[in-house]
């Protein structure tokens, strides 16, 4: 089968399994696993932030800091397509009483003057603008990438407006191979950054938030509120610290398989296709035109060999990643175009 579903799908090689195996590991609740205050260490390092948290999942992470940032009755300030909004099952007004106000931007990316246009002025008509979300890359606009000259005039406004900024970089390391951007940038035109080791990077779970001493020690305690502290995590730390140092520079490589999916796809009858959103992993389509049902559509699929997810009405959406090779990209093509004739 080849699963096109989404990068997290990945299972960890032989060589990750490995290092994770042989992984030495400590009481994390007490802050004495070694892997992962080595991760943790690692990551703020990259991201030049004082501190970093590892935590079971990007949604935990994108949560606890939207917590951490906000007081109920506060207003988050996000792009209309973004995971937080959509995606994490109305979490943080679940979690943490804030008001989500979305800006509708183009494929994924709000400018600074359109946010400043929705924040709120200082009168108690009002719920406050206490945080701006980021989302690089933009998985529901389908992988593109936050220009860096934005994400610092969005930094620079949160700044003078005194609200914080939240970058959800499930997908970071994709905009940085893709842009040859170092991770440090992206840290330092943030208050935090959430990133996942579970999607391109292709360990099996974890990601770690990262920012100053004073927010990773909240977000110490909330994960904890949040049920996750856990133990000999450092199985899966190193499972994460193998992705680093092995799985990087290889996205490219998923970038490509990426273009070469959309470029056949466009080619197809019936198919609705924006190639310029296609700029690192993420392929998304429309198959409204074909007259086909999607459902259907993803039956057939199935029945040869390929699975991809609804992603919409009639968008669907499919994801390379470190399991799916050059030549399965070529096979899927062939059979998508079986099905569309
Ligand atoms: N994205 C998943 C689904 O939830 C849609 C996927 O298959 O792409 N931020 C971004 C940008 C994400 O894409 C995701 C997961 C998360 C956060 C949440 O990560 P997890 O699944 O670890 O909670």
């Amino acid at each position: 089968m080849i699963d096109l579903r989404s990068d997290t799908v990945t299972k960890p090689s032989p060589a990750m399994r490995q290092a994770m195996a042989v992984a030495d590991v400590g009481d994390d609740v007490f802050g004495e696993d070694p892997m992962v205050n080595k991760l943790q260490e690692q990551i703020a390092a990259l991201f030049g932030k004082e501190s970093a948290l590892f935590v079971p999942s990007g949604t935990m992470g994108n949560e606890i800091c939207i917590n951490c940032h906000t007081r109920p009755g506060d207003e988050v300030i996000c792009e209309t397509g973004c995971h937080i909004f959509n995606y994490e099952s109305g979490a943080a007004p679940f979690l943490s009483g804030v008001q989500m106000r979305p800006v509708v931007g183009e494929r994924g990316v709000m400018t600074a003057e359109q946010v400043e246009q929705v924040i709120s002025p200082p009168q108690d008509h009002f719920p406050q603008s206490a945080l701006i979300t980021v989302e690089n890359t933009h998985n529901g606009a389908g992988g593109t990438i936050f220009p860096l000259d934005e994400l610092k005039r969005l930094f620079e406004l949160a700044q003078n407006r005194r609200l914080k900024l939240h970058l959800d970089g499930a997908r970071i390391w994709n905009a940085s191979v893709a842009t040859d951007t170092p991770l440090k940038d992206y840290g330092h035109h943030c208050d935090s950054i959430s990133v996942c080791f579970s999607k391109g990077l292709g360990a099996p779970v974890g990601s770690v938030i990262a920012g100053s001493r004073q927010l990773i020690a909240e977000a110490h305690r909330l994960r904890k509120i949040y049920g996750g502290g856990m133990r000999q995590v450092g199985i899966l730390a190193a499972g994460a610290l193998h992705a680093l140092e092995h799985n990087l520079n290889r996205l490219k490589d998923d970038h490509n398989h990426a273009r070469i999916l959309a470029q056949a796809l466009s080619n197809m009858p019936g198919i609705e296709i924006d190639l310029d959103t296609v700029q690192t992993n993420i392929v998304i389509f429309d198959i409204a035109k074909t007259g086909l049902n999607v459902l259907q559509f993803l039956e057939q699929l199935k029945e040869r060999g390929v699975l991809v997810v609804p992603f919409g009405g009639t968008r669907i959406r499919a994801v390379t990643h470190l399991d799916v090779t050059k030549d399965d990209v070529e096979t899927a093509v062939e059979i998508f175009k079986d099905v569309f004739d």
